[in-house]
């Protein structure tokens, strides 16, 4: 991974015009905004632009804006790996541009697990490197790779690495994060951008007032005060904790003193074993939160947590741009995107409101949510916090369908979302997703879904006259894969056995 890091930084230092396309989710904008700061510091003219998926329809936005800027060079983050045969045919077959770095870390397809570096292109992903893109390293975190390598003044992007590594949910509950990621936190904290600290890892802890930290809390959910406002005000008047200051004003929990902190803490530690008992969801409630000590305090900029859902929230409410713009240190944006983060909070709790009045269906394979009302770009954060809240039950992945789309596409946004414990038993979203559509493509003899993600979280698009056959098939696939990956491996133990003993 070090010589293609090499290579990129070499292709970069040989362009001067640089178009930057990346994805708008949170790890999406960090990257773009570390390429962005990187190239700009190499005096480079840069272009730039978020998407939402490269696929067959956006890949022709991407080459009207080459035909519109004519960069020498493109770079691609957080996407690119799963659609390098778009990138061939659209844009290295018509040799438009002299350089593609694509820098991603998403699951390439199981034909793709070697670089496909060639002359013009560059691919870096660490999958291919014996790294794991779903723990190790987001899309943010090879861009500041990159960028680090080409200067090591640019070390103070690692604060942008970590929040698109927080954004993709790399941090392990509880536990903080691992390979890689360390080593850009390490880096990040050495360097005086981030403090390292243990402390409570409810969302809000820098700009919640107190009631509303827990009122707001799903990770985990608390039962009995997750939701429930007059429980949160009598959970702080037990412990006789006052929720405002002299000044009338709202107290948040860093403000709070170290005796307060832990009478909350002892407090929540025994609501949370009284409803669960475990002791892993009961102390997962502390661990790392990582600080952005440069930015300014009771912002949302303040915690990687909570800077990375304001990036989302841009994204979601087809705002990317601005999020890019906040991560760039620009005021206006900061102001802009906090009125969309209020936005996105009321189109998600609205969503999971619908939900809550049965809006889901169950099949053999999957339960399915779909609502017209939710949009493609929050429907994958929605049917992970109905299952994270158990408004939907979590024995079976959930797939979101959302026909709220770009009025004039023929394709449908579904995401599928399975727990860990799913996967554990042989549940892998991505590959269901990819091989139904492969199948139904073959017998619909055209190509009909596009699909991608993690084993965790997939994505598809589909075509709208092949929706319903896709979900009936995928149902199918995901009782019996589990069951034919078990057989396949007794049938491994028998040769495996008769190989030793004869
Ligand atoms: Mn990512």
């Amino acid at each position: 991974m070090q010589a293609k890091i090499s290579e990129a930084v070499m292709a970069i230092r040989a362009s001067s015009k640089v178009l930057a396309i990346s994805h708008i989710d949170a790890d999406g904008i960090s990257a773009l905004s570390i390429v962005i700061k990187m190239l700009e510091r190499e005096d480079k003219d840069v272009r730039w632009r978020n998407i939402h998926q490269l696929n067959s329809e956006t890949i022709i936005e991407v080459e009207e804006l080459i035909a519109k800027n004519q960069p020498d060079s493109l770079v691609f983050s957080d996407l690119g790996t799963g659609q390098m045969d778009l990138i061939t045919t659209h844009i290295l077959a018509k040799g438009r541009v002299e350089r593609i770095i694509v820098l991603d870390h998403h699951l390439p397809h199981e034909e793709q697990e070697e670089s496909r570096s060639n002359d013009v292109i560059i691919e870096i992903n660490p999958n291919q490197h014996g790294l794991d893109g779903g723990y190790d390293v987001s899309g943010a975190g090879v861009a500041f790779f990159v960028a680090y390598a080409l200067s090591e003044e640019n070390v103070d992007l690692a604060e942008l690495a970590i929040v698109g590594a927080t954004g993709d949910l790399q941090d392990y509950y509880g536990k903080g994060f691992q390979g890689a990621n360390r080593e850009i936190a390490n880096l990040g904290q050495a360097s005086g951008q981030i403090k390292l600290s243990k402390d409570l890892t409810f969302f809000g802890i820098n700009t919640r007032p107190l009631p509303y930290l827990l009122q707001y809390a799903t990770e985990p959910y608390l039962p009995g005060i997750t939701g429930n406002e007059d429980a949160c005000y009598q959970f702080f008047a037990e412990l006789n904790i006052p929720l405002k200051d002299s000044d009338d004003k709202w107290r948040i929990w860093t403000g709070l003193t170290n005796e307060e902190k832990q009478a909350v803490i002892t407090k929540l530690f025994f609501h949370i074993d009284e409803a669960y008992g475990d002791p892993e969801i009961t102390k997962g409630i502390l661990g790392d939160v990582i600080t952005l000590v440069s930015r300014p305090i009771e912002t949302e900029m303040r915690s990687a947590k909570e800077f990375s859902t304001l990036l989302n929230a841009c994204g979601r409410n087809r705002r990317p741009e601005v999020g890019v713009m906040i991560c760039l240190g620009d005021e206006d944006a900061y102001h802009e995107g906090t009125a969309l983060l209020q936005q996105h909070r009321a189109n998600l709790a609205a969503a999971l409101r619908r939900l809550e009045d049965g809006g889901y269906t169950e099949m053999d394979g999957m339960y399915v949510v779909r609502d017209p009302l939710t949009s493609d770009t929050i429907i994958g954060i929605v049917i992970g916090m109905a299952q994270g809240s158990r408004i939907v039950p979590i024995d079976k992945p959930i797939i979101g369908v959302s026909t709220n789309f770009k009025e004039d596409s023929a394709l449908v946004k579904i995401s599928g979302r399975a727990r860990q414990s799913l996967v554990e038993k042989g549940i892998n979203l991505k590959e269901s997703f990819l091989r139904v559509g492969e199948e139904i493509s073959r017998v619909a003899g055209q190509e009909v879904v596009e699909a991608g993600g993690h084993p965790m979280a997939a994505g598809a698009f589909v075509h709208c006259d092949f929706l319903d056959d896709y979900l009936n098939l995928v149902s199918i696939d995901l009782v019996l894969s589990p069951l034919l990956s078990k057989k396949e491996s007794l049938l491994k133990t028998i040769t495996e056995k008769r190989q030793k003993g004869g």
